[in-house]
């Protein structure tokens, strides 16, 4: 976004261009979500050029492919998940990537979707091994170069970090405490689109959890001051030079395939107090679990959650395996129908691939993902995860602007049947105590 009038000229014509790499791109993009025979191990899915491995210290191995789309950026595929005591890679999701994002300014001047309009891809910048501490360098040729006789970036790093306590436990006889400081591995990339500079950051968790975040840095965009008072801030001395306010919508599109499979169920839990505390009495809360069968635009409620329910493999205890969809700080922005709610189940469908301005369909298919939802039902569920961010700037942001992040998790819940970190000697506390479950 923000990009000055020469590069905005160049993108546009380098949208112009992409047509043939475009339907290829849809055609490669068809592949993985579509169910794969069982036998198909998960290093199998990639050369060891597009492979990712990585067992973390604490006994977790994570397994991915990765491959660089013209303008989704970086793509994750196949990605397993095996923490120590299983005996194989569990399989989580097909396919993560990146579906929009989303810019409109508060003045109503422009709006950018970053991803399918203004070169995103083609924005993946070199990093050194100053920004990628500990970690490896990857070469990414990048589809549809702005330069093309120079497609080749340095730009994506693979690394682990600490990420401190993934427990703490004081035994309940003698001095013993129990405690695990948890690593993650982490995957990203920077792509420069006009003024700023996103991260694109993927944080997989040897608990299992996997994060997924966008980082804005860069500079604030020079050509957008005209804002007064109401629609931006004074940045500048004085009350003058009003940084125009605008909205970063980030949507993020996930194909899970738990258990090796893309028929998961898609179910949402509502909690309400169903009581009141009254005298003596606690409140008391219940539940809800509501099946989501048709495709849904959900909105976030207060004690609202969804999960992606394995419909193929059980964990040691007999649940079913999922994935839950774990919401952080979300601005929604009301001014499309679009960006209107906070995550979308639509039925997979290979075209439809981003949240905005999604080209590559028939005439006549809808454009954003909104409209992908339209009564089917839900066999092969497709998530889609919006998270918006107001941007007021501050003085703070100049110069260079901080990095302000917005994401996501999705956390396992009832994938392995207890605590995949346990140390050796808790690993017959599972369930009530003494009631030899
Ligand atoms: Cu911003």
């Amino acid at each position: 976004m923000h990009p000055n009038r020469i590069r905005r000229a160049r993108r546009t014509a380098a949208v112009g261009l992409s047509a043939a790499a475009l339907a290829a791109g849809v055609t490669s993009a068809a592949g993985p979500a579509v169910a794969q025979p069982k036998a198909a191990a998960a290093a199998a899915d990639c050369s060891a050029a597009y492979r990712i491995e990585q067992k973390l210290s604490t006994g977790t191995t994570w397994r991915m492919c990765w491959r660089y789309d013209s303008k989704a950026g970086l793509v994750l595929e196949h990605i397993s998940y095996q923490p120590k005591g299983e005996p194989a890679p569990i399989k989580v999701l097909s396919s993560a990537r990146l579906a929009q994002i989303d810019v409109p300014y508060d003045d109503g001047s422009v709006e950018y979707d970053d991803l399918t309009g203004f070169g995103f891809a083609q924005g993946l910048v070199p990093l050194d091994s100053a920004e990628c501490p500990g970690g490896t360098i990857k070469t990414v040729k990048v589809p549809e170069a702005w330069d093309p006789a120079h497609p080749n970036v340095n730009g994506l790093c693979t690394t682990t970090r600490s990420r401190g306590h993934a427990y703490r436990m004081q035994a309940d006889t003698g001095n013993r405490v129990y405690q695990q400081q948890g690593k993650d591995l982490l995957i990203y990339t920077v792509n420069k689109v006009g003024w700023y500079e996103y991260m694109t950051e993927w944080r997989f968790q040897d608990d299992g959890t996997i994060n997924m975040n966008v980082g804005a840095t860069g500079s604030l965009s020079p050509g957008d001051y005209d804002a007064g008072d109401g629609r931006g801030w004074p940045i500048g001395k004085g009350a003058h030079a009003y940084a125009t306010s605008h909205a970063h919508n980030v949507f993020w599109k996930l194909d899970f395939d738990l258990d090796g499979s893309s028929k998961s169920r898609i179910e949402q839990y509502d909690s309400k107090v169903s009581a009141p505390a009254h005298g003596q009495e606690a409140p008391t809360n219940k539940t809800t679990r509501t099946n989501v069968t048709k495709e849904l635009a959900g909105d976030a409620e207060n004690m609202r959650w969804w999960r992606v329910v394995s419909t193929a493999g059980k964990n040691k205890d007999g649940h079913a395996r999922s994935y839950e969809i774990v919401r952080g700080a979300s601005s929604k922005y009301p001014g499309h129908a679009f960006t209107s709610h906070d995550v979308y189940f639509t039925q997979y469908d290979k075209c439809e691939l981003f949240a905005s301005n999604n080209p590559g369909c028939a005439s006549g298919h809808p454009k954003t993902v909104d409209k992908f939802v339209n009564g089917q039902t839900l066999t092969n569920p497709v998530v889609w995860v919006n998270v918006g961010f107001h941007h007021i700037a501050r003085d703070e942001d100049q110069q260079p602007m901080p990095v302000h992040w917005q994401g996501f998790s999705i956390a396992p819940r009832d994938v392995t049947a207890m605590n995949p970190l346990t140390p050796a000697a808790l690993a017959d506390q599972n369930g009530q105590p003494g009631n030899g479950s």
